[in-house]
């Protein structure tokens, strides 16, 4: 069995997960009247997805954050048609959306060697244009990273996610008996005594409304994208955000975030996910828990207590809810044990036709007689 009395941790630290860059294309070279010769189209500007390489390290390196290509040679009497001005290519890491500043998605690099334009060059002067080239385009653009972290934390605010990761790992992020204590994302590795590692993003409290972006919603869940598993985590005893704000069970926590997380990007519920259940030390939390358990088992009975907008289309179905303290212990080497039972679970699923494919590749082949025999004792 695996023990889980030694926990190394790894912190990144002076994580920048978005980075505004300005970019312009490269002018066009100039036509030459005289002969009819073209200047050659200025250069474009391209984002590259590079696997080592972080937005930190452009920050530091480029203080400007200014990205221009070459321009276009003008045309000349030894060259009538003028060379085409050098392209710029940045690279960037994996896992960036690249957007405008209007907000409109222009790309997304999601795998090594990914690449998206994000500033074409001018045309070279030609008889169409009066032999006068034109300018590169000129934009500012924004690099926004989503996390890569085996576990994802997903909860309102105050649920109890930065304790969580304190005591399961040796990250220390900062914790508060206030909303939005966690104002970016931190990564703590668990480390189990094989040396496997699970890391566990802890991510900033999502509100009702964040698929609207409302409290830098999508900044939030950008970061849900890329784990592979989802933990929730609820307060046993539920959650107000504000005096003016509903006050919200567990059950309602619950459904709400599955909500959100579904108007935001469907996708994301088919991730495997485990629910945690926090603060079991505080008073009638096991009865709350009982609760909670009875409306998670038959959700549609309860959804009445949500707003009619905000029931979930189909209800998440958890690997396993675990009741923990972060102040206590409880509950903390069981909750462990299962996201690595889950982790190693998926891992093996996704092994499965790889390891079916290569006992293929051993097998004798087989002749089309006995296969037709044998398809014949099926009918
Ligand atoms: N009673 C009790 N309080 C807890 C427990 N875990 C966390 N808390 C308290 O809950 C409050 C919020 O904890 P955080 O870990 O900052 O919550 P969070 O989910 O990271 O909050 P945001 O970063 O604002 O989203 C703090 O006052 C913690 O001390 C627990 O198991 N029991
Ligand atoms: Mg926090």
């Amino acid at each position: 069995m695996v023990n889980l009395s030694r926990i190394c941790y790894r912190k990144y630290g002076n994580l920048v997960d978005n980075l505004r860059l300005y970019v312009r294309g490269g002018s066009g070279g100039m036509g030459l009247p005289r002969l009819g010769g073209q200047g050659g189209k200025g250069g474009d500007v391209w984002m590259v997805s590079k696997k080592e390489v972080t937005l930190k390290r452009i920050h530091d390196k480029y203080p400007h954050k200014r990205f221009v290509a070459g321009v276009g040679a003008n045309s000349s009497v030894k060259g009538l048609k003028g060379e085409k001005g050098g392209d710029y290519e940045l690279h960037v890491p994996v896992g960036i959306t690249v957007t405008n500043d209007d907000g409109r998605v222009m790309g997304e690099l999601n795998a090594e060697g990914d690449r998206v334009l994000v500033a074409k060059g001018g045309q070279g002067g030609s008889f169409h244009s009066a032999f006068t080239p034109s300018k590169g385009q000129t934009k500012h653009i924004r690099l926004d990273l989503k996390l890569i972290a085996d576990i994802g934390l997903v909860g309102f605010p105050n649920a109890g996610k930065s304790s969580l990761l304190t005591v399961i790992s040796h990250a220390s992020p900062q914790i508060a008996n206030y909303a939005f204590t966690t104002l970016r994302p931190e990564i703590g590795k668990v480390m189990y005594d094989d040396h496997k590692q699970i890391s566990v993003a802890d991510l900033p409290g999502l509100i009702e409304g964040a698929h609207l972006n409302k409290g830098m919603g999508h900044k939030f869940l950008k970061h849900v994208e890329r784990t592979k598993q989802l933990l929730f985590v609820v307060d046993v005893c539920g959650f107000q955000l504000a005096s003016k704000t509903p006050f919200r069970s567990a059950f309602e926590a619950v459904q709400l975030l599955t909500k959100e997380l579904e108007l935001y990007k469907e996708d994301l519920l088919s991730k495997p996910a485990l629910l945690v259940v926090n603060k079991m030390d505080l008073p009638d939390a096991e009865h709350k828990l009982e609760e909670l358990r009875e409306q998670l088992e038959n959700p549609e009975e309860f959804s009445h207590l949500l707003p009619h907008d905000m029931i979930p289309r189909t209800n998440l179905a958890f690997r396993d809810v675990v009741p923990v303290s972060t102040i206590t212990g409880l509950g903390l080497d069981q909750l462990k044990r299962r996201l690595r039972g889950s982790l190693d679970e998926e891992a093996a699923k996704a092994s499965e036709p790889l390891h079916r494919e290569r006992l293929g590749a051993l097998r004798p082949s087989r002749t089309p007689l006995s296969e037709t025999i044998t398809s014949s004792k099926c009918g």
